[in-house]
């Protein structure tokens, strides 16, 4: 990965690992049962039972509920980079033996290949260039708008990241300063990552639905000497002002004392003219004027594997949003080796990821992840269901589209919808289809499965967080048998363990909270300008451990189901119980399109289960079928999980990222309509009105 040992000088541990990560030829093992009891004497307990898993693999386990697999078929673990558990585990302990680094319980410090010097930019367009990928395409660009098109080769990308390097450095960007994005998904959004990556300056992307308030409380924060952004920007058939609330942030930033250099902005011409736009001279710089003028090569400037890359902001328990920092080095080995093996990558792929930059899927699995393993990337500016919800399978077919990779509440939104959508398309092209964001419920796991991927594409339900920079528990598509809804097993050199209140580590069949005991590369650094909000957050609750927030559930087979954050666990008269477990028993009911469920005082049990549920299309309520769905519930559950409150909702508050605000409806089930807080950053923010109308239904 790095460019050449005398202009890196890189230290050999990261050559090393990088050797192993990438390069390692694995020797196929033969199936011995001798063999697979040796390797389980050897094998850290988080990386699950491998004699339970052999027996899978052997046909010797006997049928169960628990044992709904799905297994690749033989074309494609034929084929798979890693096709077999027995090659997963010598990988993993190879890996594994490489370093193994607890948690101090003191303060916390995690470093990956410091002293190393590289460069991320270098490796996403430089080196694939140079090995003979100048003219493959990287990025293809389908609009908002059906027709709108665009593509660029890497050797292009790389012409318009050095353009936009200079540019920077012209203005007095340099090394460790940040710079602050706020762009939809265009091309300019990933070349102006690269830019900065390229100078060492330390992006902080905020995506383009926050509200001017929020940006410019990350402004203040970090302090960015620019700020890139666009004048408009067109979502379905409405167009938003980009450039109105940048300067509402700037002048909020301004009275906090924060003022920036320069505001670049790209005159988005497919949303509107550049005419009209408010303009500060001095301040405000049109992108297409002077970016262009600038030389298409710049030097790169190598940086530390441990100087940082980017920022970013993501929401904590408290209303202080958390700026998330990850260095080069590990953040690049880490988020491109899970891309590689978890979609089992091949550089005949196309891959498209639906999350926008604006996010970590964004980052690790739009722009570096894809870029460094040299990925043609399809980007996407629209949404799924304009003009109607056949647009996802459109573009595949469009771009033969191999690799798609989205987020369960659009798996859901568009189950909803005729499968006709979908089958009106070929989708031939598809061989692997990847999940994350959110538990994914079985039924939605399986119309992702039979309906878009034909019966015949493996499903990457990834679990993972902004924080771990990438994949953490995840198929490999090829080696194992999937359970519809289970994230299954650790990627290599991760020891995910569950532990109870007490922080003490539950072995075999369990639940408890997940924690992460041993250090890996992709693991952030610090809190912005706060480490020790960092070592209270996640380090704290569990001594020796990182926390992750989130509940968990091993099997016999040890594989893991995620059951939602632990802030969403409700206890009832004792019974704990995970929102996703409710949740999923309701959409299993034919007529439940989609459920969000929320703890509620209760004067006898403590708590009470309160549901919102939306219908599938054209069902309209009744007593009866309120009575059905808890029914439902109570028969795959248990009587103590039957919900106290169903509560009909057209449509639930999402963020746009789909995730589903709990937050929101905690408070209009418990009717606390004065204490909203700010909707801003919802998707459709009307539909919290709708809800509160619905209430008495
Ligand atoms: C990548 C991303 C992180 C939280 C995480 C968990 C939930 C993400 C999941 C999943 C179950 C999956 N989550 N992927 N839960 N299965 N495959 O989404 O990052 O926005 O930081 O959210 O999302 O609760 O803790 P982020």
């Amino acid at each position: 990965c790095l460019s050449s040992k005398e202009r890196c000088r890189a230290r050999c541990q990261t050559a090393n690992l990088l050797g192993v990560l990438l390069g390692r030829r694995i020797r196929m093992a033969t199936d011995n049962k001798l063999r697979f009891v040796t390797s389980m004497l050897e094998f850290p307990s988080g990386a699950g039972n491998i004699s339970a898993l052999n027996a899978i693999i052997l046909g010797e386990a006997l049928a169960s509920e628990e044992n709904d697999l799905v297994f690749p078929s033989d074309d494609f673990a034929r084929q798979a980079h890693v096709s077999s558990p027995q090659q997963y585990f010598e990988m993993y302990k190879s890996l594994h033996a490489l370093r193994i680094s607890t948690f101090a319980k003191g303060n916390i410090s995690i470093q990956w290949f410091k002293g190393g010097l590289t460069n991320i930019c270098y490796n996403c367009l430089d080196r694939n260039i140079e090995s003979g990928n100048a003219d493959k395409i990287a990025i293809y660009w389908e609009g908002n708008d059906p027709g709108l098109q665009d593509s660029l080769t890497y050797s292009q990308l790389l012409d318009k990241v050095c353009q936009l390097s200079n540019y920077l450095k012209d203005v007095g960007v340099k090394k460790g300063d940040a710079v602050v994005i706020y762009l939809p998904m265009l091309m300019e959004l990933p070349i102006a990552m690269l830019a900065c990556a390229r100078i060492g300056a330390v992006h902080s992307v905020v995506f383009a639905g926050y509200s001017s308030e929020s940006l410019a409380q990350r402004i203040i924060d970090c302090k960015p000497k620019v700020v890139i952004t666009c004048n408009a920007v067109k979502r379905g058939a409405k167009v938003i002002h980009l450039k109105d609330i940048v300067d509402a942030a700037l002048a909020e930033s301004a009275k906090n004392g924060i003022s920036v250099d320069v505001c670049l902005t790209y005159e988005n011409q497919i949303a509107l003219k550049r005419e009209g736009t408010k303009w500060k001279e001095g301040k405000d710089v049109w992108w297409q004027d002077f970016v262009p003028k600038y030389p298409t090569t710049c030097e790169v400037e190598w940086v530390d594997a441990e100087d940082p890359l980017f920022l970013l902001y993501t929401s904590g328990s408290t209303g202080k949003p958390k700026g998330v920092l990850h260095t080069t080095g590990g953040y690049m080995v880490y988020s491109a080796t899970t891309f590689k093996y978890a979609f089992d990558y091949k550089p005949s792929d196309v891959y498209w990821c639906t999350a926008d930059c604006g996010w970590i899927t964004g980052h690790s699995y739009v722009t570096y992840g894809p870029m460094l393993n040299g990925a043609s990337v399809v980007v996407f500016e629209g949404t799924p269901t304009y003009p109607d919800a056949g647009r996802c399978w459109d573009i595949v077919d469009k771009f033969k589209v191999t690799i798609f990779y989205t987020a369960p509440t659009l798996v859901r939104s568009l189950m909803r919808e005729s499968n006709e959508h979908v089958t009106r398309y070929s989708r031939k092209s598809l061989r692997v289809l990847g999940s994350v964001g959110e538990p994914i419920n079985p039924s939605a796991w399986r119309w992702f499965f039979n309906v878009v991927g034909d019966s015949r594409c493996p499903i990457s339900d990834t679990w993972w967080q902004t924080e771990t920079g990438g994949f953490m528990i995840t198929p490999l598509p090829g080696a194992w048998p999937q359970k519809p809804g289970s994230a299954t097993f650790p990627f290599f050199g991760v020891q995910p363990v569950i532990v109870d209140e007490k922080g003490v580590e539950i072995e075999g069949v369990c639940s408890g909270y997940l924690c992460i005991k041993n250090s890996w590369p992709g693991a952030f650094r610090t809190l912005y300008g706060d480490h020790e909000r960092y070592e209270t957050t996640y380090f704290k609750p569990f001594a020796g451990y990182y926390f992750t927030g989130d509940g968990c559930s091993r099997d016999k087979d040890g594989y893991h189901w995620l059951t939602g954050r632990v802030d969403d666990v409700i206890n009832v008269s004792g019974h704990r119980i995970g929102t996703a477990e409710v949740e999923s028993a309701l959409v299993s009911h034919p007529k439940c399109a989609e459920a969000a469920v929320v703890g509620v005082e209760h004067e006898v049990k403590g708590q009470g289960i309160y549901a919102f549920v939306t219908l599938v299309e054209g069902e309209p309520y009744s007593e009866e079928l309120r009575k059905s769905l808890v029914l439902t519930v109570r028969n795959q559950i248990g009587a103590f999980a039957a919900p106290d409150k169903i509560h009909w909702a057209p449509g639930l508050p999402k963020t746009r990222s789909g995730k589903i605000m709990r937050r929101i409806l905690r408070k209009i089930a418990s009717k606390q309509l004065d204490e909203l807080g700010d909707t801003s950053t919802l998707a459709e923010p009307h539909v919290v009105e709708q809800l509160i109308e619905l209430a008495d239904r």
